[in-house]
């Protein structure tokens, strides 16, 4: 792949477009290489190559993942829960094709099972021959593919998973709604064992609010503990990613064990000790705001 290329005529590449919720704004990319398109029974499947971002994979025209910051995502998404829970070893994520998240969960050494229920086929066998560095541990013998709506899958157990992760497409793509519900949230609380830990990406504040305040209270009235926390993604909208963690008891910040993430021995590049309880500070409107729900 070669550096990013000054001096290239606009209009002699292809180039992606992602629109963000308001369609009057967004993101766009030049496109070194389409590696792979196609209509699933679900949705819009795209991955290319880029110079700044190497390959990308998209949904519908919404970027999922990038090679260069899709540890930002999954390390906030899957570490805040795994390093709560105090022994997980058996894990469910729901959505999350692509495989970062299994290979997050996978860098904790308690874990025996981890069952990833995707909706769509299509994209984990898209993303097993195209996007090597995240779906690196798909073929692990502790992972589970389910294809099935998670939503409907989750149903199926009672105090099962230690740890249940959210990785899903926005409320308004494909079928993600079912994901947003709060049917879907008790469900997901009966599956989860006593001192079951959650999370969930709740999207962003600044283009997709209404999803992130709806996210955030439908999960609060199910967990006794619900907390809002931000990670920098800097290819999703804004930036500044959300995300719900909910547990059965454990407090996010009040039972954190330090120690735990200092000597884990898996390399990690965006999450530490540090990051974790920075993550749950909110700047003040944000803190206003989700009290007044
Ligand atoms: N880790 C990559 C980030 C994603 S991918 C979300 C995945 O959820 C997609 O592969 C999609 O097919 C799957 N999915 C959608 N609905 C369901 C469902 N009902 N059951 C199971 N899987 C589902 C998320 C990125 C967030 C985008 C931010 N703008």
């Amino acid at each position: 792949m070669k550096d990013f290329q000054y001096g290239f005529v606009p209009n002699r590449h292809l180039w992606y477009f992602e629109y963000y919720t308001p369609g009057n704004t967004g993101i766009f990319m030049k496109i070194n290489k389409p590696l792979y398109s196609a209509q699933s029974k679900y949705q819009r499947i795209d991955i290319f190559e880029t110079d700044f971002f190497g390959r990308v994979f998209s949904l519908d025209g919404i970027t999922m993942t990038t090679e260069k910051d899709d540890f930002f995502y999954h390390e906030m998404l899957v570490h805040v829960p795994m390093f709560m829970h105090p022994n997980p070893k058996k894990v469910l994520v729901i959505g999350g094709g692509d495989g970062g998240s299994v290979r997050e969960v996978l860098k904790h050494k308690s874990v025996e099972k981890v069952v990833m229920c995707e909706i769509d086929q299509m994209v984990v066998e898209a993303a097993k021959k195209y996007l090597p560095v995240t779906a690196s541990k798909l073929d692990d013998p502790r992972v589970e593919l389910v294809y099935e709506d998670g939503s409907q899958f989750v149903r199926n157990f009672k105090n099962e998973f230690d740890v249940i992760i959210i990785d899903s497409t926005d409320p308004t793509a494909g079928e993600g709604g079912h994901l947003f519900t709060e049917d879907f949230y008790k469900a997901c609380y009966d599956a989860l064992t006593e001192n079951g830990t959650l999370s969930a990406e709740s999207e962003d504040w600044l283009y997709d609010g209404a999803w992130m305040r709806l996210a955030y209270s439908r999960i609060r009235k199910t967990f006794p503990i619900t907390k809002l926390y931000l990670g920098f993604m800097p290819t999703y909208p804004s930036g500044m990613w959300s995300y719900t963690f909910a547990s059965k008891g454990l407090d996010p910040l009040k039972d954190f064990a330090p120690e735990k993430v200092k000597s884990f021995q898996e390399e990690l590049k965006y999450y530490n000790e540090e990051i974790h309880k920075a993550a749950f500070a909110l700047p003040t409107f944000l803190k206003n705001e989700l009290e007044q729900l």
